[in-house]
């Protein structure tokens, strides 16, 4: 975590008649394993990340939310009157709005105010940037909460306002996560609990740099291709369904069920692995996950299909899928922490030959969840 002093720094200069700010920080993730299973109300093996999103925020005269964004290098306001029935304008101040919009719902005040939003997570690279713009501007915002009341503020704003309909595990583990863990979730019940990995053990995101276009609308279908599944086997959730009532489906709604059914179990081996410090399985989980994000949920995409393949030829990495929603975004590896710096060398050289794009490289680490820093 850089600490608050740059962009206090930063809020001095965009707001120079403002007093001094206070400021609050959440972080990205990175998810291990158990990809859509999310609002499939299944489990989910996130770990939060140093790359974060920090707002700062000070009281000013006036009836009006004021915001900017240093990534965007945008602004926005709003009427602190109008707050309440704000309307989706479809495009990245949505974010922002939603926020506020369901902070009024739930009965929060907000005040007249600057706030500075400044976030070092990659947009669209599947670390959830959204999550983490999300988490710290209902707690700048909203002032002290649960942390599972948080995540619900912030998944509310982005599935009620902004429109995706999206699960709990980003905002989650924005919230919750712990430094030198990942968090095992099970997004029924909320139960979880720290997962130590091995400490001969390094894990490294690579960002394929290109989100295709098909991301959003295809993961609305999937939500909704699940739901389907789940009707044709009369469960409330494909987190109901098990191994043997798959040979009732077939087609799409059995590729999605099997899916998500055996990425459940996969996310049980992949936290027992870690466990008893097995590698070797976590990483079989991993690979057995990303061929089964391909083939039966398909949102894998060439790019991310040559990155998982590249990293497996490395000697000491143990497994690689890709993390987050798919269509592009981020690969996670899990790799012997004395070969980083070649499966670095090995992905960048070979993604520049073949898509003419340098992959962004990150050694995660496992990170608190979102705090006051001043
Ligand atoms: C995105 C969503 F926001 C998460 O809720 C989750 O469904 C994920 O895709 C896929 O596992 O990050």
């Amino acid at each position: 975590m850089a600490g608050p002093a740059p962009i206090v720094k930063r809020f001095r200069e965009v707001y120079p008649s403002s007093g001094e700010p206070r400021v609050w920080r959440a972080p990205g993730r990175v998810n291990l394993i158990g990809e859509h299973t999310d609002y499939n109300l299944g489990r989910v093996l996130p770990m939060a990340i140093q790359l974060e999103c920090a707002v700062a925020t000070a009281a000013f005269d006036g009836n009006v939310l004021r915001v900017i964004s240093d990534q965007l290098s945008r602004g926005a306001q709003w009427r602190i009157d109008d707050i309440p029935n704000l309307e989706p304008q479809g495009d990245w101040s949505d974010r922002v709005a939603g926020i506020a919009w369901e902070l009024a719902r739930r009965g929060v005040t907000i005040e007249p105010q600057n706030v500075l939003i400044s976030s070092t997570v990659p947009l669209g690279g599947g670390l959830s940037s959204s999550a983490a713009f999300g988490v710290a501007l209902a707690l700048a915002l909203g002032g002290a909460r649960d942390p599972l009341e948080l995540a619900q503020v912030a998944r509310a704003a982005e599935m009620d306002f902004v429109g995706v309909p999206c699960g709990i595990m980003d905002q989650f583990v924005s919230t919750h996560g712990q430094a030198g863990a990942a968090i095992l979730l099970d997004c029924r019940s909320f139960e979880f609990r720290p997962v130590k990995l091995p400490q001969e053990i390094a894990v490294v995101a690579a960002n394929s740099m290109v989100k295709h276009d098909l991301g959003n609308s295809a993961y609305r279908r999937r939500v909704e291709e699940c739901a389907d599944a789940a009707r044709l086997l009369g469960v409330a959730s494909l987190r109901e369904a098990t191994a043997d009532r798959l040979k009732e489906l077939s087609g799409v709604p059995l590729k999605r069920a099997r899916h998500v059914v055996t990425e459940n179990i996969r996310v049980e081996r992949f936290a027992a692995a870690a466990q008893r410090g097995d590698p070797e399985e976590m990483g079989r989980a991993m690979i057995e996950s990303h061929r089964s994000l391909r083939d039966d949920y398909e949102v894998s995409c060439a790019e991310l299909d040559f990155l998982v393949e590249t990293a497996l030829e490395v000697p000491g990495v143990f497994g690689a899928r890709l993390t987050g929603g798919g269509f592009g975004g981020c690969t996670v590896n899990l790799v012997r922490r004395e070969a980083v710096n070649g499966l670095e060398a090995a992905l960048i050289s070979s993604y520049r030959a073949a898509f003419g794009r340098t992959p962004e490289i990150h050694v995660c680490a496992a990170s608190a969840g979102a705090s006051q820093l001043i």
